[in-house]
């Protein structure tokens, strides 16, 4: 363990990958494991990346847009490496997911970026059951953890819950901002980014759209900070060193966020398994769960299943 922890943090693609798979895993068996590789990992890590949340539309062009911004990103920051979690929707047909984005998005052999995509496991919410603990994982192997998510309605809210900072990417005249603020998600992220400003008239005209409903959405409650925008092209190059600055400069959530987001992704693990009732049953013991998040979790399933089951956890 000791070995292989050592080799992911050099930078080991592969030795990356077989941890990740660990966090990924359903197995009972590896649950433990989890736990230890947890505390081995904070007492070799000296890392604590950031997180970042990418959304919006599918076709808006996030793929693209990532591809892009880690380029500028690994530019501006020789000293960082990066991760980029791709959460692909899992076809409810086959229950397989495409992992189309393995096409969009290509670093080669460069050493200092890693690609792993994952299905979104027919979750609600456009993540993957495990992409919480896989981000917890790969944030103390890499300076920056981009995750893109499958762009589709609430998938923007837990995207928001998961990363330290959200992108919402819109493309011009999609019409997309409107539904957003229907759905509230327009309040959600950091940064909007407009992609595929080619045509620089239809990208203004996007621009004062966009502007105009975030107006909007200010007289109506001026508590929320007007986030940033940001426009690009992939086929222009342009707009990306103004983005990868703005999320070279993005801050972690603080301690009480950390809790917060952490019990947040408990307690909708426990739902999944137990519904209402298994969350009502937590309350009871999430209080006194401590320890890191794995050995929380661990600890809390245990419980669970042995109240409400009277057996092994699931
Ligand atoms: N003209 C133009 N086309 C773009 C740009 N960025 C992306 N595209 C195109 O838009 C399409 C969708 O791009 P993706 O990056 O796959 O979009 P996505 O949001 O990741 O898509 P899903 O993951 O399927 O939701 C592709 O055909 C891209 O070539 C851009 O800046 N300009
Ligand atoms: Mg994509």
């Amino acid at each position: 363990m000791v070995e292989l922890i050592k080799k992911a943090l050099q930078g080991d693609k592969f030795s990356i990958a077989k941890l990740v798979s660990y966090f990924e895993s359903t197995k009972i068996a590896d649950r433990q494991f989890c736990v230890e590789l947890d505390a081995k990992l904070d007492e070799a890590s000296v890392r604590a990346g950031i997180i970042v949340g990418l959304t919006g539309a599918p076709g808006a062009g996030k793929s693209t847009l990532i591809q892009h911004l880690v380029d500028a990103l690994l530019l501006q920051k020789p000293e960082w490496n990066i991760a980029v979690v791709a959460v692909d929707p899992s076809s409810p047909v086959s229950g397989g997911a495409l992992l189309g984005d393995r096409t969009r998005v290509n670093f080669g052999e460069n050493e200092r970026a890693y690609f792993r995509s994952q299905a979104s496991d027919l979750d609600l919410g456009g993540i993957g059951r495990n992409t919480f603990r896989v981000c917890r994982l790969l944030r103390r192997l890499f300076d920056l953890v981009l995750v893109e998510s499958v762009g589709v309605g609430q998938s923007e809210i837990e995207i928001a819950r998961l990363a330290d900072v959200t992108l919402l990417a819109l493309q011009p005249f999609s019409g997309d901002h409107i539904q957003f603020m229907k759905s509230g998600i327009m309040e959600i992220p950091q940064a909007f980014v407009i992609t595929k400003c080619d045509a620089e008239d239809l990208a203004q005209k996007s621009l004062y759209q966009l502007q105009s409903s975030l107006d909007f959405m200010q007289r109506i409650d001026a508590k929320t900070k007007p986030p940033a925008i940001f426009q690009t092209s992939s086929v222009r190059q342009s707009g990306f060193d103004a983005l990868a600055a703005f999320v070279a400069a993005a801050k972690r959530l603080d301690s009480a966020g950390e809790v917060s987001r952490e019990d947040y992704f408990l307690k909708k693990e426990i739902r999944h398994y137990y519904g209402e009732f298994g969350l009502r049953a937590l309350a009871t013991y999430l209080q006194a769960a401590s320890g890191s998040f794995e050995k929380r979790r661990l600890d809390l399933l245990e419980k669970l299943a042995q109240k409400l089951e009277g057996h092994a956890a699931p």
